[in-house]
Order: structure tokens, then sequence, then C-alpha cells
């Protein structure tokens, strides 16, 4: 059971639950979060409050509507090099594909405590459909597929969604020191298309993340992992998250890159990026390039 916002008119962005069988049946509460307290105050599960509203006749089918981000996450967050693959080709754009020492990356992959960097706020996050922009001074960027974990302000965890962690391999390699400026730019952050309810998911390890690139509609890159290929527990990234931490309702927290084009590969104005995450549903971002101003 999933939860989005569509667009029912110019002005309306509707909340909504889908069920399994991709029926839409319309939510009366303004938000994500606003659902989840009336839950709370029934003393109920945010599914089985959900699942009151699935006995109405669907307003429409999932595939006919055109989604928004299914919340207004106040702030994304980011776990960093919690998959081999992230720590490899972190250690391949810091050392031009010359490694021959142990690394930071390598130390953070098994140190007790993980990567966590700011991503974006609610302003600068795009949803499904909107583009996704190519910073001006970069010329090797890539999308990182991850799944977001959608939380409330003592850092429970409410429900999954796809995230892309927009990144520039070469700013980051150059200097990590680099790190905010090689993540975050306007429209760096996508998030959606669906809220995947935690109470509908029996074990989120067995979730995979799917990532394709198009380019003049052909299929230039596909990658897929497993969550359970995640070196560290969804709980654990969470915990060091909140820690000494104010943390608002609805906050995401993108758990890491599992998929990494081949180092060669660079994205390009017109690409369209596709990033699905199995019960969730596919983040469909095209990519504009940003141009320098004289
Ligand atoms: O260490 C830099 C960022 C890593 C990251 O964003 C990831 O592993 O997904
Ligand atoms: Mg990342």
């Amino acid at each position: 059971m999933r939860i989005i916002r569509y667009k029912k008119n110019e002005a309306t962005h509707q909340l909504a639950v889908v069920t399994n069988e991709s029926f839409v049946f319309d939510l009366p509460y303004p938000d994500f979060m606003s659902f989840v307290h009336e839950a709370e105050k029934q003393g109920k599960t945010v599914l089985a409050l959900a699942q009151e509203f699935t006995i109405n006749e669907p307003v429409e089918k999932y595939e006919n509507t055109i989604l928004t981000t299914p919340l207004d996450a106040p702030e994304v967050w980011a776990a960093g090099v919690t998959y081999e693959k992230s720590r490899d080709a972190r250690n391949y754009e810091a050392t031009d594909g010359k490694l021959d020492a142990t690394t930071f990356y390598d130390k953070v992959y098994d140190a007790e405590r993980p990567e966590i960097f700011f991503k974006s706020t609610a302003a600068r996050t795009v949803g499904p459909g909107q583009e996704v922009y190519l910073r001006s001074d970069s010329n090797w960027q890539i999308p990182e597929p991850e799944l977001g974990l959608v939380i409330n302000k003592d850092g429970k965890i409410l429900g999954f969604i796809a995230g892309n962690d927009m990144s520039c391999r070469d700013i980051e390699g150059e200097n990590p020191l680099y790190l905010p400026q090689a993540k975050m730019w306007k429209n760096s952050c996508s998030i959606g298309p669906a809220i995947l309810l935690a109470d509908a998911v029996e074990d989120p390890y067995e979730l995979t993340i799917t990532c394709r690139i198009f380019r003049q509609d052909e299929k230039v890159f596909e990658g897929m992992a497993y969550v359970n290929q995640l070196k560290r527990k969804l709980d654990e990234l969470v915990s060091y998250l909140v820690l000494d931490n104010e943390i608002y309702d609805g906050t995401v927290l993108l758990t890491g890159t599992c998929v990494v084009p081949p180092n060669e590969f660079t994205l390009n104005d017109g690409d369209i990026i596709e990033i699905e995450i199995s019960g969730v549903g596919t983040l469909r971002n095209p990519v504009k390039q940003l141009v320098k101003k004289e």
C-alpha cells in the first residue's frame, strides 16, 4: 500500500492511497504527516487507516495520475559509502584510479560511525517528472539511486521512498572538503514517486533498486542492487541522524548509493533518469544542463 500526491487540477495536489492493484483512492487529509497524525490519534496503524479508504470506488488508475512529491520533506539528509559499490567508486574518483593506500572512504565504510550529510530542503527538492539540474562547473555527474526513509521527529521509519542524490564526481574527487558543492545545488535532489508504508513491508532488505538512464530514447545504462547489500542497518543510520539533533516530521534520509554507472559515464542535457524501487515505483526525471552566466 502506497501513498501519493497527484494533481487533481491546477490548484489541487491530492493525497491518495494506491492499492497493490494500482487503484487510487483519495484521502481527506492535506498532507502525509496529517494522515500519520490522524492514525496515531485514532490508535491505528497508518496502513489500517489507509485500508479504510479503499472500500469506496477508486477515483483513478495509478498510471493515469500526474504525480507530485508525495510529501514536502522539510529536510533531506543522506548517508554515504554504505555499499561496497559506492566505496569503490569514491576511491576511483579520489585517486584517478591509481589507488595504492587505504583512503578515508575505506575507513568510513568500516567505521562504527557512518557518513551522514545534509542534502536538501523542501524548496530545493523536486518530484516525479520535474527536471534535475547539472552543475555548470562539473564535467562528471551521475545520479545516485537510493532508498529513502521517511521518518518522524523521533526517528520512527514511516515509509520508504526512492531518492536521487545527484553528484559531481570530479568536484568530490578533487577534494572531499568540496562535498557540499558536489552534492547540493538547485534541483540536485529528487524524491518520489510514492511512499511505501513501512507497516506494509515485511522485510525492507528484500527491496531492490534499479537505475536506468535513457539518451535520445536509447537506454545507455542500467544497473540493479539489493538493499541487503547495505553494510549497515536502516535503524543504525537513523540513530546517528537523530542523535543530539533536531529532526522534523517527514524528514527523508537517503541511505546511500548501490548502483554507479561506469567511470567513463557522465549525464547529458536531455537524459532521462529512472530509479525504480520494488514496491515503491519508478521515479523518473529529465536532466537539464545549467549554463554558466557570463
Ligand atoms: O562520500 C561521499 C558521498 C557518498 C554518497 O553519497 C553515497 O555513497 O551515496
Ligand atoms: Mg549518495
